[in-house]
């Protein structure tokens, strides 16, 4: 493999949360009587959760004050994280863990780039806590993807420059993200047949084929 370091996105990546967020925004989104489907929720994916709000309140009749979405916001990720109580290492697809074994018998080295300021509880339920050599995540950014901020961060954490390193993501937002920031993409699911991606993975152990 041609790159020194991996920056992998966490959510649609390594595990799927998706559903989870799902529930969480449409049980906020149906008390406040506002209309919210899977398709709205596809917008959310790699968005920071302030700015996933924002998306939910565009069909809102009411306005809101900073106030109203600070305790909304608050409201969803109660519900979010009791959700994600329910994740186990079970959670980890095989492909995804046999990948990662094959990658930590290498020297290149492996990190998190994840908007998501609940990346620490994720990667403690799905027994990932101690994996990986950095984690950059929401708690450690002031700009959310599409900023390439969390995947400059992880870089610097493992000494590389954008340049050495390859970072894989599941959302447009963080194919933009990865591309502002000077890195090569391997975009997958959602987001695969991106054209700003340089390599466009079916399954998460196609990228022990890239050379
Ligand atoms: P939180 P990623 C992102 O994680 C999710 O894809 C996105 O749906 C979510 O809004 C964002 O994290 C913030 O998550 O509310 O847990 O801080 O894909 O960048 O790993
Ligand atoms: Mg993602």
């Amino acid at each position: 493999m041609r790159y020194k370091g991996i920056i992998f996105d966490l959510d649609g990546v390594i595990c799927s949360t998706d559903e989870y967020h799902y529930l969480a925004w449409k049980a906020l989104a149906d008390r406040l009587g506002i209309p919210f489907d899977r398709e709205r929720n596809n917008l959310l994916r790699g968005v920071s959760r302030m700015a996933s709000l924002e998306v939910i309140l565009e069909k809102s009749c009411t306005t809101y004050s900073d106030e109203d979405k600070a305790a909304f916001a608050e409201e969803k990720n109660a519900t979010y994280r009791q959700l994600l109580g329910r994740m186990s290492p079970k959670d980890l697809p095989d492909d995804v863990q046999n990948t990662l074994k094959a990658l930590r018998t290498s020297d290149i080295k492996l990190a998190i780039g994840s908007s998501s300021k609940n990346t620490p509880f994720i990667l403690e339920r799905i027994g990932l806590e101690s994996f990986f050599d950095a984690v950059a995540d929401g708690n450690c950014i002031t700009h959310s993807k599409p900023h390439p901020e969390v995947f400059l961060k992880a870089a610097g954490m493992i000494s590389l420059s954008p340049q050495e390193c390859l970072v894989v993501e599941d959302a447009h937002a963080g194919v933009e993200a990865a591309i502002a920031g000077g890195f090569d993409c391997a975009a997958i699911g959602d987001a695969r047949d991106d054209g700003r991606a340089k390599w466009h993975l079916e399954k998460f152990s196609d990228l022990l084929h890239i050379r």
